[in-house]
């Protein structure tokens, strides 16, 4: 579809404010394959309603997933950038995936046992088709990559699953992707409960570090981060907290494990947390300002969502397109 180049897909939902999790796992990586790549980011609101959502901040999050991906530096003339709903291919190639998805397949996801043991009052049915849509999201643009956090390699492997059975009845429809994921943001713990994924949906705001956190608050967080009665800095199984916080400091610095036990040796916990909080404020302080003036500018966001959405749709029509007919609908 792209005369030979790859094609990288992800997608984040507006559903919270993103937290550090999201940066390091997701969006920090994704420009990494705007050179290289013809690339698609979307914001996945249709994916955020199988929880419910409060309408004006659903709308106003759509509006910040977007800025925040360019902010951090996702530049929208070299990448897709655009709106889940504004593309209705997605929806519809979903119900014919949902067809070539397995009730068994679906009930072994790990995300729709979390998110229904958290919300006992609202398992829908989307919360468990969710996969089928995601397939639908990366197969429309015959992707080749999908960089993702690790909690999601499920679904993308779910996805994977789906586009072999259907080639095998209909060869040739679609590209069957690889999730990527990155090394060194694998999954950020919380902060609070370092055995737990930092979630944008934590209703412990102490537990999570938000893009948006001003540089006190970021390094307040973590100054009070759960770690252990151990006083040296080392990376080890059992230290859940000092791992993750390593493993952030990592992140944002690009230093190896064994660099900054090193850089550390002889200080005590509060030094180092100090120096993580305080790396993490300066890395995300040019995407906040950035942030903020992209946001102040509601028309060109909206313009830029047109354009995106016109982009994706020339090509998810051409995949929606093949695969009708190859199921044998009627094309007038
Ligand atoms: P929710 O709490 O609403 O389930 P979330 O914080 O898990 O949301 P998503 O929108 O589901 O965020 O995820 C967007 C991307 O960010 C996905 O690729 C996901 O794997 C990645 N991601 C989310 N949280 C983390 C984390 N703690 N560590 C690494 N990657 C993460
Ligand atoms: N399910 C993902 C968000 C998501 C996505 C996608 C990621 C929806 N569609 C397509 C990659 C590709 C999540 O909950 N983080």
């Amino acid at each position: 579809m792209f005369q030979d180049q790859k094609v990288s897909f992800s997608g984040v939902q507006p559903s919270g404010n993103l937290t550090i999790g999201n940066y390091l796992g997701a969006i920090r990586n994704f420009s990494k394959y705007s050179e290289e790549y013809k690339c698609f980011y979307c914001v996945v609101d249709e994916h955020a309603i199988t929880v419910r959502q409060n309408p004006a901040e659903l709308r106003r999050r759509t509006y910040e997933t977007l800025a925040l991906y360019m902010a951090c530096g996702l530049d929208p003339d070299q990448n897709t950038l655009y709106v889940q709903s504004h593309v209705h291919e997605h929806a519809e190639l979903a119900w014919i995936l949902n067809c070539f998805t397995m009730f068994g397949e679906l009930s072994r996801m790990t995300q729709f046992k979390d998110k229904s043991s958290k919300h006992a009052d609202n398992i829908n049915a989307g919360l468990f088709t969710y996969p089928a849509l995601m397939a639908a999201d990366i197969l429309l643009y015959q992707t080749d990559v999908v960089p993702v956090g690790i909690d999601q390699k499920q679904h993308v492997e779910l996805c994977r699953d789906i586009a072999e059975r259907f080639n095998q009845i209909y060869p040739g429809t679609f590209t069957v992707p690889e999730p990527i994921i990155s090394r060194s943001g694998m999954k950020i713990m919380s902060l609070a409960e370092p055995t737990k994924k930092m979630s944008k949906s934590d209703e412990n705001v102490n537990a999570v570090v938000y893009i948006l956190d001003d540089r006190d608050t970021i390094i307040r967080k973590f100054k009070r981060a759960v770690t252990d009665s151990e006083t040296c800095v080392r990376f080890a199984e059992g230290k859940d907290g000092i791992n993750n916080l390593i493993t952030i400091y990592s992140c944002f610095t690009g230093k190896t494990f064994e660099e900054i036990e090193k850089e550390f040796e002889g200080h005590g916990y509060g030094d180092f947390k100090l120096a993580v909080g305080e790396v993490c404020a300066d890395a995300l302080a040019p995407v906040q300002t950035r942030f903020h003036e992209l946001l102040s500018d509601k028309a060109s966001l909206e313009a830029q969502m047109r354009k995106g959405a016109e982009e994706a749709s020339y090509y998810a029509r051409r995949t929606l397109g093949k695969v009708q007919k190859k199921l044998g609908f009627v094309k007038l």
